[in-house]
């Protein structure tokens, strides 16, 4: 059986590239079970649709598999039915929450054969084996059992079962569901992904890109760029949010496992720079410890950047000098950047989100990150249907006091989260494919769900955005207040004294290099 895995490529005109780490576990699983498989990476090698339709075309597979995310359902779409026009036999497996989240749209609208839903890791290996020995992947539930969604009117999915993890078209053409897998226990006990099945040089080449955002830390030639991952999922449930892991616990992986990979990619790749690469890296003051005490007493030399959010310092019901303390030990583990999102400065529309944190969080958080030498890096969402520009104002207010220019986006409901729910029971979204055909990303504007007039709401946040750049001495452009393209070059971007700390944390931040997240 010959297998070809897909890496796509979310931003082709990025000059910088990530490692794809979810990619990575999947195909690291899948050699570790002894199955052989061909890469097509077309993020590394900067491959053209062209290109991939002529590698399609000389080179023939029994079974295609690719994973992304759902602003890139356009391109999967066009991937699929490329796949299928010049190789009609071949057995397409689609992975990540362009599968996961939409099982209905993607069946409906492509010819995919099979979806595999959320965590991949072991379900891929079973999917493998059972499509090379010809064994059915699962059967119909009988009397039928429509599975609830929330896709529009489309068809549902129909109760399997069989191999667990797996939405499948049986020989009747009908969509068969065999539901979720249940999680791995140990994140620990899954293989580190296998860097050496990428062309990891054209990764550490430019990802060296990628390192230095906000901190000049490293002069780019200096920097070696790794992700890791050190936790699945995330402990909230906020009402803009979806990844494949929502309905899996929140796991960390031991301080052990941790430091071990990142000992691997630097003994093996020289990395210097670890992206730890998750929804929510330290949730908690005493995990969070427990990592960086292990980075601390390893002595590694690393540094590192981390997603966490506002209750981790910013809590005030926790004691001062425990937060302080923790976030001079991130400093002593060799972090150098966190990123939190403010998302809102209106307490309401925080509640709306079931954030569960509140604005002053971010304002202590911050505080506390400045006197002991972190980097803030913060992302704002716009247009929860409570907001009006008195609530964006609230927020821009906030960044202004505490000086920080924020990466902003625009309220973009995606399947299977509450404002997908919101906006197709109240019909933003009337085409459920349209609409994903249409999505790009946070920084377009593509829907209005508040109650401004769209002119009106869309002036207000650029107007608000203008305003800070212009307060803080930025010389951003007009059409760079959303997409900032980074703050890389400080001195040009950044006109106004003001004070520098080691790692110039007064700065005016912003979330990511060349492109937001
Ligand atoms: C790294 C990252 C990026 C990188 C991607 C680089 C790269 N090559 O990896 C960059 C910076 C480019 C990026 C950009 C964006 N991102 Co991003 N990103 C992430 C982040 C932080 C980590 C991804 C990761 O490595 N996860 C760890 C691995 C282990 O999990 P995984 O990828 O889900 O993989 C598992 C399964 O999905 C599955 N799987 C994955 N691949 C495959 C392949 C096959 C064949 C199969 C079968 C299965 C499979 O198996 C894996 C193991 O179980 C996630 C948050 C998160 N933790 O997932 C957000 C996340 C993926 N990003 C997200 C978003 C929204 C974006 C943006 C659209 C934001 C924006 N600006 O609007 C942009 C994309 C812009 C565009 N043009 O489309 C969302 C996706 C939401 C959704 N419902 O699809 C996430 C989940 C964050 C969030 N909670 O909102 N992102
Ligand atoms: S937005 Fe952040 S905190 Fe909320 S559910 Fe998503 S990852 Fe978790």
């Amino acid at each position: 059986m010959k297998v070809l895995f897909v890496n796509p490529s979310l931003r082709p005109k990025a000059p910088h590239r990530y490692l794809p780490v979810g990619l990575g576990y999947v195909v690291t699983a899948v050699k570790e079970a002894g199955i052989a498989f061909d890469l097509l990476d077309i993020d590394a090698g900067d491959y053209t649709d062209s290109y991939v339709e002529g590698y399609l075309e000389k080179h023939r597979y029994d079974v295609i598999a690719l994973g992304s995310i759902v602003t890139h359902y356009k391109w999967v779409k066009w991937f699929i039915s490329t796949v299928k026009r010049l190789q009609p036999t071949c057995h397409v497996i689609v992975g990540n929450s362009v599968g996961s989240s939409m099982p209905e749209i993607l069946f409906h609208h492509t010819p995919v054969d099979t979806i595999v839903l959320g965590e991949a890791d072991v379900t891929i290996v079973e999917l493998l084996k059972a499509l090379r020995s010809g064994k059915p992947l699962g059967e119909i539930v009988e009397p039928f059992k429509p599975i609830p969604h929330t896709n529009g009117d489309l068809p549902s999915t129909y109760e399997g079962k069989g191999v667990a993890g797996l939405v499948f078209r049986d020989s009747k053409g009908r969509i068969v569901n065999n539901g979720r897998r249940p999680a791995v226990k140990k994140v620990d006990d899954l293989p580190w992904p296998d860097w050496d099945l990428f062309d990891v040089q054209t990764y550490i080449e430019r990802g060296r890109l990628t390192a230095h955002e906000n901190v000049h830390y490293y002069a780019p030639e200096q920097a070696v760029v790794f992700p890791v991952n050190t936790a699945r999922g995330c402990v909230f449930k906020c009402t803009f949010c979806h990844y494949v892991f929502w309905n899996d616990p929140y796991r960390h992986r031991s301080p052990t496992s941790i430091v071990g990979e990142i000992r691997r990619n630097q003994e093996k790749y020289g990395a210097n720079y670890i992206h730890f690469w998750d929804e929510l890296s330290f949730h908690k003051l005493g995990p969070a410890e427990r990592v960086l005490d292990a980075l601390i007493a390893a002595d590694l030399g690393v540094h590192f950047t981390a997603a966490v959010r506002s209750d981790l310092f910013g809590r005030p019901d926790l004691a001062f000098e425990d937060r302080r303390r923790v976030a001079e030990k991130f400093v002593r583990a060799g972090c150098l950047v966190l990123a939190f999102s403010l998302e809102s400065g209106d307490d309401d529309i925080l509640d709306a989100m079931n954030k569960r944190v509140k604005a002053q969080f971010f304002r202590d958080q911050v505080k506390i990150l400045r006197e002991v030498g972190l980097v803030t890096s913060t992302s704002l969402v716009f247009g929860y249907p409570q907001e009006t520009p008195e609530t964006i104002s609230r927020t821009l207010k906030l960044c202004e006091e505490l000086n920080i220019y924020p990466s902003a986006g625009y309220l973009l409901p995606f399947p299977s989260t509450g404002m997908w729910k919101h906006a197709v029971d109240n019909g933003f979204i009337r085409d459920c494919e349209q609409f994903l055909l249409d999505v790009t990303e946070r920084q377009d504007f593509i829907i209005n769900m508040t109650t401004m007039p769209d002119d009106v709401y869309v002036r207000t946040v650029t107007d608000g955005l203008a305003d800070l750049n212009r307060k803080f001495g930025n010389t951003l452009e007009a059409n760079a207040l959303f997409k900032t393209g980074g703050y890389q070059e400080h001195d040009k971007n950044q006109t106004r004294d003001v004070d520098r700390h080691r790692n110039y944390v007064n700065t005016l931040n912003y979330a990511t290099v060349a492109g937001a997240v």
